[in-house]
């Protein structure tokens, strides 16, 4: 199905000109997964009328100097960025002085998880001219009309902009409920084999290609760490769905399906349809998923294991009660423990995510989730453990401000380094005293990875040299611990698939504390 445009709107000071900007920033990351944001809000535009081009920054690693050239050169109505919170003071300001640089007579518009909960401050800290709040398919539609004298900016609900030198926030839109109302995304903007190639997901077969789509928005719970741009939890009909795979599969060859969805398992009879939906087209297609702990049992996991699913995301977090509680997660510690032996029974590789650094948090409970992730561990992704990060509209946030840990947006993004350092301190350890627990806690996974699947204890050693560096001497230039087991892995040539195979254990019980291990590799 593809959209066709109802009418189309040339500009008539310049017939060259295109309506809309989309720019797609850089993450500085070799994978980069297809944008769905912008497909999706390029996809709206487009069926109603207005020429779309997007600019890739991720895929190409252009510079704000090759954009400021590009802009200089061209002439929009819209310019529009997106961004979450991280890398902001390293890259969302500096692009948005280039832009504002360069625009000319277009405004600029940030949407997205970032700008949406904090938008006075954006308006203010990067002198952009709008900012939209939550969803945007139907709210840059509006922006498109204002710009063209059809509509004024007070009358459109869900955007915060600047009129003279007051900030006005309009209220917010209602839920957008039909989510298979919406266009697919416009994929023919994208150069999509530098998406659909570019990363090996988790069992994923070497030749393979992957997309992501989504099949739902939004989530049932609020959990305190987890920003939620939309309340409400809104699914597309699965008919819909598979039509759009086949598509995908027909046009871009990719069989590897990353479902974006918070919560791809809910309700849980959908997950039965899908399983017969896919056998009932013949489609025979591999995918990743999220789900909660407590809608993860066995005839669910099986049926998802039967319907291609390969790897789920699981928020664990934590295996102490008072833990969960806090972060507001509505799980008990047995329902973690049942989902991980399901995953570990029916052999879906699974997310081990554990942060630690919560109010509750102890010595005994770091231990804890590194004995639970050892036991568990089907070592398809090197684990870590995670300070948690109070990204701003979360309710982490606001508890840090209440606790007078964090002052506004300016004091978190300047405060915020990566999501492996702690933003505030919520224990109460000092700094010092959390970190060396910290890194002897993930020295000790790191070793324990490495000791049972590669064997490549150089790769270790520098993993674990790069953690003492991100945590004593300030050194942020680290990017995550996966990349030291994708490279050892690329060199022993040991697939992930193996190594789960290898592997697989199902004892949960008798979790005890266990003190850090003396190793023989010395750091
Ligand atoms: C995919 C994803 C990623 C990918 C993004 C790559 C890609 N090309 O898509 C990667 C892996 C890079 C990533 C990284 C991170 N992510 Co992330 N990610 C997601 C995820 C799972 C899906 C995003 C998605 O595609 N959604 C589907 C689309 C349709 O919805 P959407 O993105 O919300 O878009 C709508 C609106 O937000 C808005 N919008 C979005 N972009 C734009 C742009 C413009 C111009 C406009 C006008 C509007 C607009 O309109 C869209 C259509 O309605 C979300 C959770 C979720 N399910 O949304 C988290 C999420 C966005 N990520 C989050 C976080 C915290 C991160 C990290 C900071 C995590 C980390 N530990 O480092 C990093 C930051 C990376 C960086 N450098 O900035 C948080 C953001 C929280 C916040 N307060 O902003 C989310 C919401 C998860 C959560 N619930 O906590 N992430
Ligand atoms: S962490 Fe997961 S379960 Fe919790 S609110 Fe966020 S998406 Fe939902």
């Amino acid at each position: 199905m593809v959209f066709e445009s109802k009418k189309v709107i040339i500009p008539l000071d310049n017939p060259f000109k295109k309506n809309v900007l989309l720019i797609v920033h850089d993450v500085h990351q070799d994978f980069n997964t297809f944008p769905l944001a912008y497909g999706y809000l390029a996809a709206m535009l487009q069926k109603s009328g207005y020429s779309v081009e997007i600019y890739c920054m991720d895929v190409f690693h252009y510079t704000n100097d090759q954009l400021e050239k590009k802009l200089s050169n061209s002439q929009y109505d819209l310019i529009g960025a997106g961004f979450m919170p991280a890398r902001f003071e390293e890259t969302v300001v500096g692009l948005c002085q280039s832009i504002n640089k360069y625009k000319k007579k277009a405004w600029f518009f940030l949407g997205g998880p970032g700008p949406t909960p904090i938008p006075q401050y954006m308006l203010e800290r990067l002198e952009v001219d709008l900012v939209v709040l939550g969803e945007a398919e139907h709210t840059i539609l509006e922006i498109m009309e204002a710009k063209l004298g059809q509509r004024t900016l007070a009358e459109i609900k869900g955007i915060a902009y600047r009129d003279g030198d007051q900030v006005r926030i309009n209220s917010r839109r209602p839920l957008y409920r039909d989510l298979d109302a919406l266009p697919w995304p416009a994929w023919d903007l994208f150069p999509m084999e530098s998406y659909t190639g570019s990363i090996q997901m988790m069992g994923m077969e070497a030749k393979e290609k992957m997309m992501t789509i989504t099949t739902s928005r939004g989530c049932t719970d609020t959990c305190s760490f987890c920003y939620r741009i939309e309340k409400g939890l809104r699914i597309r009909d699965l008919n819909e769905v598979i039509k759009e795979i086949k598509y995908l599969i027909e046009t871009y060859g990719t069989t590897f399906f990353q479902f974006q969805d918070e919560l791809f398992v809910f309700p849980r009879q959908r997950v039965f349809e899908f399983e017969e939906l896919l056998k009932e087209h013949n489609l025979k297609i591999s995918y990743c998923c999220n789900s909660r702990a407590v809608l993860f049992d066995e005839e669910v996991a099986t049926s998802l294991m039967r319907s291609g699913c390969k790897f789920v995301n699981i928020g664990f977090e934590s295996v102490d009660q008072a833990v969960l509680d806090e972060m507001n997660k509505r799980v008990t510690i047995e329902e973690n423990f049942k989902a991980l032996e399901v995953a570990n029974k029916v052999k879906i590789g699974v997310g081990l995510n554990f942060l630690w650094g919560f109010e509750n948090d102890t010595l005994e409970t770091l231990w804890k989730n590194v004995e639970a992730v050892k036991i568990y561990n089907s070592f398809d992704q090197v684990r870590t453990i995670r300070p948690p990060s109070p990204y701003p509209g979360s309710p982490l946030y606001y508890r840090a401000i209440q606790k007078g840990l964090l002052s506004g947006p300016d004091d978190f993004f300047k405060k915020f380094k990566n999501s492996d350092i702690m933003t505030v301190n919520f224990t109460r350890y000092s700094e010092e005293e959390y970190y060396r627990m910290l890194f002897e806690a993930n020295k000790d996974l790191i070793l324990h990875h490495f000791k049972n699947t590669t064997g490549d204890m150089e790769a270790a050693q520098e993993l674990i040299d790069s953690f003492r560096r991100l945590y004593f001497e300030g050194d942020y230039t680290f990017r995550g611990a996966r990349k030291y087991d994708r490279e050892s892995r690329k060199k022993a040539s040991i697939s992930t698939k193996k190594a789960v195979a290898d592997t697989l254990v199902t004892e949960s019980d008798n979790i005890t504390l266990v003190q850090p291990a003396e190793e023989s590799v010395t750091v």
